[in-house]
């Protein structure tokens, strides 16, 4: 590599501009060479500094281990973060949880091949009711991580830190959950912006608004995101729908058909599983509305 040519890591991006770290520790900024390159928080770039300018450029993006990504409103497949190991799935009340939302997020990690694990937090609350008990246990039973906590009154807070020790992961929610006052308790300092919930007048508030990479104390890094309201992921088909529910996965290796969608074939598993109460009825309902989208999605293709 030339000698104005180094390794960095983007640690947050603003539009065409990104903040980096280099592999000496020191964090710049850089901007990007042409428009076909996008890069995302976690991604180690190649950057070019030439004397007499005053800021780097990026030109050109490793390739990436894994990314997380969505389909955003125009059906275009949008990279959010890379290289990961783990997605924390941040929940609380309030806002009152999206169970589909984290069934999504499940079932991007699942695709990606990382972890994905659920924090409850604002456990002062006692939240976590007769309603959301099952829920939590559904998830446990599937073997997901469940753990609950508070980063306002620090309850758990270094069961939650050890967790993440090494680890890069990001931490993806509702707006409101708490990811960044988390994120904050685990650091030490209030590094991230939060805001109370109850004093937004319009519902779509978001505090965070770009992700950004967050060193932690004993090792490992966190990315920090904004809120979503919904939360498509970017699966290319009914497989990767599937891969998405690993109990329906499992159940349906059972079923008669080779190819069973387990939405309306005869001698279906998961269909006996689900009367026998052993899959969510919940959780197969996420699975269908995510097979209903791939199935209108194509649909349009067609014309
Ligand atoms: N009671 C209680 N409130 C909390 C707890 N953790 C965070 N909060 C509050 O919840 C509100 C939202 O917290 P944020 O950290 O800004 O939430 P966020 O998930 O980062 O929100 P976005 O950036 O909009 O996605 C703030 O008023 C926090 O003080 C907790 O453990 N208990
Ligand atoms: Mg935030
Ligand atoms: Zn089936």
């Amino acid at each position: 590599m030339n000698n104005n040519h180094t390794e960095a890591q983007v640690i947050s991006t603003y539009s065409r501009r990104m903040k980096i770290r280099t592999n000496d520790g020191k964090i710049g900024f850089a901007k990007i060479l042409g428009k076909q390159l996008k890069p995302v928080c976690g991604d180690i770039v190649i950057i070019k500094k030439e004397e007499n300018e005053p800021e780097a450029i990026i030109t050109d993006i490793l390739p990436r281990k894994n990314s997380l990504s969505r389909k955003n409103k125009y059906k275009n497949k949008e990279v959010l973060a890379s290289n990961l190991s783990d997605i924390a799935i941040i929940v609380s009340n309030p806002p009152s949880p999206d169970w589909h939302i984290v069934d999504r997020y499940i079932g991007a990690a699942e695709n990606m091949g990382i972890n994905a694990f659920i924090i409850c937090n604002k456990d002062d609350l006692q939240w976590v009711d007769k309603e959301n008990t099952p829920i939590l246990n559904t998830y446990r039973n599937i073997g997901y991580n469940v753990m609950k906590c508070s980063a306002k009154i620090k309850k758990n807070m270094e069961d939650i830190s050890k967790y993440f020790e090494g680890k890069t992961s990001i931490f993806v929610g509702q707006s409101g959950v708490g990811k960044s006052t988390i994120i904050n308790s685990l650091i030490g300092f209030n590094e991230l912006k939060t805001q109370d919930i109850s004093s937004s007048n319009s519902e779509g508030k978001h505090t965070t608004v770009n992700s950004s990479l967050i060193d932690l104390p004993n090792g490992g890094y966190v990315i920090d995101s904004p809120g979503v309201r919904e939360f498509l992921p970017n699966l290319n088909n009914e497989r990767e729908v599937l891969k998405s529910f690993i109990e329906i996965h499992d159940y349906g290796a059972k079923c008669k058909f080779n190819d069973c969608t387990h939405i309306k074939e005869d001698n279906c598993a998961v269909k006996t599983a689900l009367s026998e109460n052993k899959i969510s009825q919940r959780r197969y309902d996420s699975y269908k509305r995510l097979i209903n989208n791939i199935r209108s999605s194509k649909d349009q293709k067609r014309y």
